[in-house]
């Protein structure tokens, strides 16, 4: 039986990496843009079916839901090759279309007045799966309605399928670019807040980190969105092979979260992908060997989050857990020397108070589509580092609030009218809890923190599925 996963691509990010998804998992399953199985792809053994359903006519359409409040993105799907491959039931553009100008505010306000329309089409989707494994939510933290929107939508998931699962791909602003969306602090922390509170795995894709990558591993000068984009898909379609060509283990989301995220809240995934190639450019092949790309993997180079995160206190930084998906010809036994050569380096930190070891996932790899490399691997990791990316964004926002700056942006709207910013307060208090805990991992007494602090915010929030207990998540 399938473990369907519903896709929600919320604002201009959201929904263009969800298209690079749905670009690279159709290639992968040999579904062409229309949704028609190819010819050479009938043999099956891989399930599709817990990204698609079948139409009448049989073809594949994605489970994905299209939301935005302005219509440039969506209109560009709509009238690309891809524009016969969605549901166009599931298409949601506001009728103003006016977006929500990069303000978490406005996206928010915006949700909770089109909350019907959108769950009603969230509940079709639902109604129409065996067996909903749970909701996967593509957006960037800083604009308006990737955001704002993007957390009221997480929100009421977790209040109206609170037993189901809700991962997020979460795009983290660049930190090098001066142009961004100045109110991006704002935005961030409070999408953070829901991040924290509301959605039990984050993958954290960090744009300046995905930059730098596509500069230095991949020489381009001036990386555009769809360049950064396919380095966004390659990752999200590699963390889902598992799912999608079942294998022994990882079959379902909540195997493969309960194997990353020991503790509740600490549910922020960084990632690193070997080797790497952008569209059709011709990179260096190297000789991959299940013990180069593992320790590549390792590699601060190749992850993707900011190496000011990663280097920053980094004698103190520590694995909390890793899963290695690695895929192409690989011999088991090769896997067993690769740990134990790693081991013996000492190449990985781990943290004192949990399993110690680096968990591989062998997953098949599409037949349909062909790469250079005879191995290829992805890391999905909980690193304490992840805690600077956190600290950033707090002293950002204490300098924009210091100022007063902007704010009046914020008052417009309900939540922040008469002057009561109570929200942001509240919300900065969850994330320097969230940093606290991050730090408090590091020591061998994690176990006992915030055992003693009553104040403690994050205890006893209890969200979506509180532990990712497999046997509590049905
Ligand atoms: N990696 C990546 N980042 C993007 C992409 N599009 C926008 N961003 C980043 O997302 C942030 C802006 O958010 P958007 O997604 O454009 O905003 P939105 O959700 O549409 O919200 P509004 O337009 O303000 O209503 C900035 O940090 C951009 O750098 C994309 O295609 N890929
Ligand atoms: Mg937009």
């Amino acid at each position: 039986m399938p473990r369907e996963i519903i896709t929600l691509q919320v604002g201009q990010c959201g929904n263009q990496i969800g298209m690079e998804f749905w670009k690279q998992l159709c290639s992968e399953h040999g579904i062409s843009k229309d949704g028609i199985l190819e010819d050479f792809a009938t043999q099956g053994g891989d399930r599709k079916d817990v990204f698609f359903y079948q139409a009448d006519d049989q073809h594949y359409i994605p489970r994905a839901l299209l939301i935005d409040l302005e219509p440039r993105v969506i209109n560009g799907i709509q009238n690309s090759d891809y524009r016969n491959l969605y549901n166009h039931e599931n298409i949601f553009v506001s009728d103003h279309g006016g977006g929500a100008g990069n303000n978490w505010a406005s996206g928010y306000h915006q949700g909770k007045n089109v909350e019907e329309d959108i769950m009603d089409m969230i509940d079709r989707e639902a109604d129409g799966s065996d067996s909903l494994e749970g909701f996967v939510l593509c957006h960037s933290i800083a604009g308006g309605t990737g955001s704002g929107m993007g957390s009221y939508l997480l929100e009421t998931l977790n209040d109206r399928y609170s037993k189901k699962l809700v991962q997020t791909y979460s795009v983290f602003p660049n930190q090098m670019e001066t142009s961004d969306v100045v109110v991006q602090p704002y935005n961030s922390l409070l999408t953070l807040k829901r991040l924290t509170l509301n959605a039990d795995c984050v993958v954290v894709l960090d744009n300046t980190a995905l930059n730098r990558i596509a500069v230095e591993r991949l020489h381009l000068s001036n990386p555009t969105f769809a360049q950064t984009n396919s380095l966004v898909s390659t990752v999200m379609s590699a963390s889902t092979t598992t799912l999608r060509y079942p294998g022994y283990m990882n079959n379902d989301l909540v195997g493969l979260l309960a194997s990353l995220i020991p503790t509740p809240r600490c549910h922020f995934l960084m990632t690193g992908y070997t080797p790497l190639t952008v569209e059709r450019q011709a990179n260096v092949i190297r000789k991959t060997t299940v013990l180069d790309v593992m320790r590549r993997l390792l590699q601060a180079k190749n992850i993707m989050v900011s190496s000011y995160a990663r280097t920053k206190d980094a004698s103190q930084a520590k694995y909390i857990s890793i899963l290695n998906i690695i895929q192409g010809e690989v011999d088991p036994t090769q896997v067993h020397e690769s740990l134990q050569r790693i081991r013996e380096r000492k190449l990985v930190n781990f943290i004192e108070w949990g399993p110690a070891s680096i968990q591989v996932a062998l997953s098949r790899k599409s037949p349909y589509v062909q790469t250079a490399h005879r191995v290829s691997g992805l890391m999905l990791a909980s690193h304490t580092s992840i805690r600077h990316l956190f600290s950033k964004c707090l002293s950002q926002y204490e300098k924009l609030r210091r100022k007063q700056a902007f704010l009046d942006n914020y008052r417009k709207f309900p939540m922040f009218a008469d002057n009561d910013l109570s929200e942001f307060d509240e919300s900065r208090d969850i994330i320097e809890s969230l940093v606290d805990e991050y730090k408090a991992c590091e020591s061998p007494d994690y176990i006992k923190w915030g055992m003693e602090d009553p104040n403690n915010m994050l205890t006893g929030e209890g969200n979506a599925a509180g532990s990712l207990d497999p046997k509590s998540v049905v």
